[in-house]
């Protein structure tokens, strides 16, 4: 039995597919709604529709092998004609904290190289301004305690993030420093601040990049564009 929320993003990732035509390469991302995407897409190719995705994550790879969605990666393809993923925080210029997940650096990698971002969320994630969320920020393994300490004097408290009493390790070897910021009134400015510290790979800040937001609510879907 699907909770509410689940029916939500099962609709909202399901409306995704409809933007998806025969011929397209397409951005897989990661997360919870983007599963009922990608099983949705599935369905599609099943029909007969060609298409081929790169996928943002080891999880999201395997699970557009188990619902039969053909793979590629940059060494086939250098553009993208439409990449979908989640969010855990959307405010109303369309500026995203993502990486909840861990997988914010495919992501964003994935995400520029497409002509249309689309992101699909529950609800939950709209919010008036950015920040409640911790901002997942991907660090080298090396010297992370300096980094945290770096990170503390931008005004958060990083916190090494664990999974299953293990430190988590990203998919490209390195750890996220998750950073709770409360309030986040220029991600822009705070993104390349971060991003300038030695030891930061990159940061859960997407701003920019989102053409469409697509959200699920008790009502169905809302486009916002
Ligand atoms: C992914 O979607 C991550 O960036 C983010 O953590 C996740 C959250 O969305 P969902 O609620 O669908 O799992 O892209």
């Amino acid at each position: 039995m699907l909770s509410d929320v689940d029916l939500k993003k099962k609709a909202v990732g399901e409306k995704a597919v409809e933007d998806i035509q025969d011929g397209m390469t397409i951005g897989l991302g990661s997360g919870s709604t983007v599963y009922w995407m990608l099983k949705r897409l599935g369905e599609k190719v099943q029909e007969g529709i060609k298409v081929s995705g790169v996928p943002s994550s080891v999880r999201t790879e395997n699970w557009a092998k188990e619902f039969g969605v053909p793979l590629t990666d940059f060494s086939e393809v250098n553009r993208l004609d439409l990449a979908i993923d989640g969010a855990d925080e959307i405010d109303p210029n369309f500026n995203l904290i993502k990486g909840g997940g861990g997988s914010l650096l495919r992501e964003k990698i994935v995400n520029q190289a497409a002509d249309r971002f689309v992101v699909v969320a529950d609800e939950s994630k709209l919010v008036e301004e950015l920040g409640a969320f911790p901002l997942p920020i991907e660090v080298v393994q090396f010297g992370w305690e300096l980094t945290a300490k770096h990170l503390e004097s931008l005004g958060c408290n990083p916190e090494l993030r664990k999974k299953d009493g293990d430190v988590f390790v990203t998919n490209n070897q390195n750890y996220i420093l998750d950073c709770q910021f409360n309030s986040i009134t220029e991600p822009e400015k705070l993104h390349e601040e971060i991003k300038s510290l030695v030891g930061v790979v990159e940061t859960g800040l997407f701003f920019n990049m989102t053409n469409q937001v697509l959200i699920g609510e008790e009502q169905g879907v809302k486009v916002l564009s």
